[in-house]
């Protein structure tokens, strides 16, 4: 048998919001890592869903996608999506039969970056006629991808081929974390992820980014499993906001993250959550933390 050298990198998920890529980000991980919402623009960091192999390590990142300048634009967003070009080994172009034939911008940005990139037609289960293979045409004329694959996300039509794809263009590289990683603690990722998808619908405004959740403890017991989750916020105003009178607001998130918790574990659900006011690198200290990065 041939042996393989190991591969691994880093792999971003780039594109405009509703394309698809949280969607398909989760049916390459294979868990439910990150937010999925109607709401565009959920992901303010670098949600990192880590898929490894015996000879493969793919670490995938899932961007706030690309945003106009003049559109809602919050600085440290847009930073991190070019910090993301540049940090990553190879870039997953997402894009859909619906957006707009205005991609002369993103190509923009696209053309300057080192990596290879993927060009991933999604949601081709809604193709009528020769719909998907005409919007891959104009993209290809606008640039010479590395690579471009079709798939559905959702229906899980040509997730294999993306996968082969990307190893194919990783570089060799010996695996960036223990193998375990994610596979360690998965429920409490997603507590935060689930707890972040109802801070986002309940609160307005700048209050949902600066929002951090960390699940700090998860016990599970034969008939309940009870979890304890810390939301961080920047400011004691903040703080006042997330609570809300009388605790009613975060009472609000509370009820409807333990819900949808209690459908997805099965369990009935016990939920507690505090409110804390920590300064920025605090909140990343505590979620390196939590994958043991840090002592
Ligand atoms: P993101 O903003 O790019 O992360 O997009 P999401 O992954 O959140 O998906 C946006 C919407 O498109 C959701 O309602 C998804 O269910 C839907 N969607 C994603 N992929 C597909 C697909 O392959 N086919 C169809 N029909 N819908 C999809
Ligand atoms: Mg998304
Ligand atoms: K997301």
């Amino acid at each position: 048998m041939e042996i393989r050298p190991h591969k691994a990198g880093y792999v971003s998920i780039i594109g405009k919001p509703n394309v698809g890529k949280s969607t398909l980000m989760n049916a390459m991980v294979g868990e439910r890592l990150s937010i999925i919402t109607s709401k565009a623009q959920t992901t303010r960091h670098r949600i990192m869903g880590i898929l490894s192999g015996d000879d493969f390590q793919i670490i995938y990142s899932d961007t706030p996608g690309i945003i106009k300048p003049e559109y809602e634009l919050h600085e440290t967003m847009m930073r991190f999506v070019t910090s993301s070009f540049e940090d990553s080994d190879l870039i997953l172009f997402v894009t859909d039969l619906y957006e707009k034939y205005e991609g002369e911008k993103v190509i923009d940005y696209l053309k300057d970056v080192k990596v290879p990139v993927i060009l991933v037609m999604n949601k081709i289960d809604l193709a009528k006629g020769s719909q998907a293979e005409d919007k891959v045409a104009y993209w290809r004329e606008l640039m010479d991808f590395h690579d471009v694959v079709m798939v559905s996300a959702l229906e899980n039509i040509g997730i294999e081929g993306v996968f082969e794809k990307i190893i194919e263009h990783l570089p060799e590289h010996p695996a960036y974390f223990p193998k375990d990683t994610l596979t360690d603690k998965p429920e409490r990722f997603f507590v935060d992820e689930m707890i972040r998808e109802k801070i986002f619908k309940q609160y307005k405004k700048e209050i949902p980014y600066s929002c951090e959740v960390v699940t700090t403890s998860f016990k599970e017991d034969e008939k309940i499993i009870r979890i304890s989750a810390d939301i961080y916020v920047e400011r004691d105003s903040q703080k006042g906001i997330v609570i809300g009178h009388k605790g009613e607001s975060l009472k609000k998130v509370g009820t409807a993250a333990r819900e949808d918790l209690e459908i997805f574990f099965g369990k009935k659900i016990f939920l507690e959550t505090h409110v804390k006011v920590e300064k920025d690198w605090r909140k990343k200290e505590a979620k390196l933390k939590r994958f043991g990065y840090t002592s």
